[in-house]
């Protein structure tokens, strides 16, 4: 059965638990309570869920969970996770810290979150005469971890249990919440072990939100990219349908690689798409909400905006619309090679580029025989536009700028139908490349991809990927977007 789990991501406690839970790969069923409005508070949650009406609250079952420290313990176990040793004279030593946090550290770590950054959030003054009073409590506690840190590299051992999260959650802003560290050196230098842990920084996101909304959040995350190992002369291939040559080929995506990914706002005017291969404009559409699952509409009313957008923002002759893709909460899960109703899909994780330098001109004569000669003997460009349907908030898009991605750096993925085959670019890692995204873009932007051009002195094609934005908060909402491949010519 899964853990039901009801929190709000900000709090101390509720954030231990979303680490410690993501620490030991254990699966869930989120259910947020709004800390700031009283959400622990509502008789319906104290009645069936909580009678102590506070969060972190866990149900399995008929077992009713509260107490942070309690849902670890129980997650641990029932996931058979070596972040809870079970050997007993670890496992004691690891409940020593867990009870020692839930009955001193929490208390005193949150005298200073509460005076150095609640009440700044709330309009108020910090309140001197609390944070003396505290200090010499608070010292004496930090003295012994940083005791305990000096003789181990985490509180327990060599490897990070759950002591170490729930001892590490109570200090989760620290600097801001001004814990007087100086004095500690071992203390410090594991806090900053457990801030690059990856279930530590997924969780930091939704606490900075909300609790330091001033704060100018990173301009970088850092995500995993799936690129595509280069066999030389194996093809890397896809097939959409049963065939016996489908057996055994190198599929793409399969070279993981962390990048950093860097946050494009501040320098949104700048990108352009004849040199990045990507550009980011305003357009907000006419185009009725709710009615994106309908082809016929959104070729009948929204390509033809599309169409104006083109020609007025890269000065297009004749622009031709020919295929759309819509990615809903409805179809986010659906596999790639699915080949029903194909305008619907997932987000594709796979760092790739639409066209080759053979496809593009070949989409051409495929679409316009009658005209392709002509209009290839002038420049040609293929320009994906790539619009939200909702504030992006997980699953972004990514762009690898061109001047970072030589064109050695792309090699072909064949796409096998069973009438034709058709050809991608994806890419082989290179630790030089650059990503871009918009965290947070709202319905009223497109971003532009260029993803064939026939001008060699301009960017011609640019590697794009959706990503698990690590900052991403846990009620973040499935991200909906419509991606418009067009042709423009010039
Ligand atoms: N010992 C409990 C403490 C839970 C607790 O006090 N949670 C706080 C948020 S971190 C809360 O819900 N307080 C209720 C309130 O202030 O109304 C645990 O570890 O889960």
């Amino acid at each position: 059965m899964v853990l039901e789990i009801y929190l709000d991501p900000c709090t101390i406690n509720s954030r231990k638990v979303l680490a410690g839970l993501d620490l030991m790969n254990v699966d869930y069923n989120y259910h947020y309570i709004n800390f700031f409005t009283g959400g622990q508070k509502d008789p319906e949650f104290v009645k069936n869920i909580n009678p102590s009406a506070t969060v972190p609250a866990a149900v399995d079952g008929n077992l009713h969970l509260t107490e942070s420290n309690a849902i670890l313990m129980y997650a641990a176990d029932n996931a058979g996770s070596s972040a809870y040793p079970k050997d007993l004279k670890t496992r004691a030593a690891v409940n020593r810290w867990l009870l020692w946090e839930a009955s001193v550290w929490f208390g005193t770590c949150y005298v200073y979150l509460v005076q150095n950054v609640v009440q700044e959030l709330m309009g108020g003054k910090p309140d001197q005469s609390t944070l003396d009073a505290e200090e010499p409590k608070f010292k004496n506690l930090a003295g012994i971890l940083d005791q305990q840190l000096g003789r181990t590299k985490y509180l327990v051992g060599n490897e990070v249990t759950i002591a170490d999260i729930a001892v590490a959650s109570p200090m989760h802003l620290w600097e801001a919440s001004k814990l007087p560290l100086e004095q500690f050196p071992n203390l410090k230098r594991w806090i900053s072990d457990i801030e690059i842990l990856p279930a530590w920084k997924k969780t930091q996101g939704a606490v900075e939100k909300a609790l330091l909304p001033n704060k100018k959040q990173s301009d970088q995350v850092r995500a995993t990219f799936n690129y595509t190992q280069d066999l030389g002369d194996k093809l890397t291939e896809i097939y959409f349908y049963e065939s016996p040559n489908a057996k055994n080929v190198h599929e793409p995506g399969d070279a993981a690689f962390e990048m950093p990914v860097h946050d494009g706002w501040s320098k949104a005017q700048e990108f352009s798409e004849d040199v990045h291969g990507f550009s980011i404009h305003d357009f907000a559409s006419a185009y009725p909400a709710g009615k994106w699952e309908d082809d016929e509409l959104v070729k009948e009313k929204f390509y033809p905006e599309v169409v104006e957008f083109l020609k007025k923002t890269v000065g297009a002759k004749r622009v031709l619309v020919f295929d759309h893709t819509i990615r809903t909460a409805r179809n986010a899960n659906k596999p790639l090679t699915d080949q029903k109703k194909t305008s619907q899909r997932a987000p594709v994780s796979l760092v790739h580029c639409d066209y080759t330098a053979e496809s593009g001109p070949n989409r051409v004569r495929q679409l316009l025989p009658d005209e392709a000669d002509d209009l290839l003997s002038r420049r040609v460009a293929f320009l994906n536009v790539w619009k939200p349907l909702n504030k992006v908030e997980e699953n972004p898009l990514a762009m690898c700028d061109v001047q970072s991605s030589p064109d050695e750096d792309f090699f072909k993925l064949y796409l096998r139908y069973p009438d034709r085959t058709g050809e991608n670019y994806v890419m082989r890692h290179n630790d030089a490349h650059k990503w871009y995204y918009f965290p947070d873009m709202e319905a009223d932007k497109a971003i532009l991809l260029k993803t064939f051009d026939s001008d060699e002195k301009r960017a011609r094609f640019v590697g794009h990927s959706a990503f698990k934005d690590p900052t991403s908060p846990p009620t973040a909402a499935t991200r909906e977007s419509v991606e418009i491949r067009t042709i423009a010519f010039f």
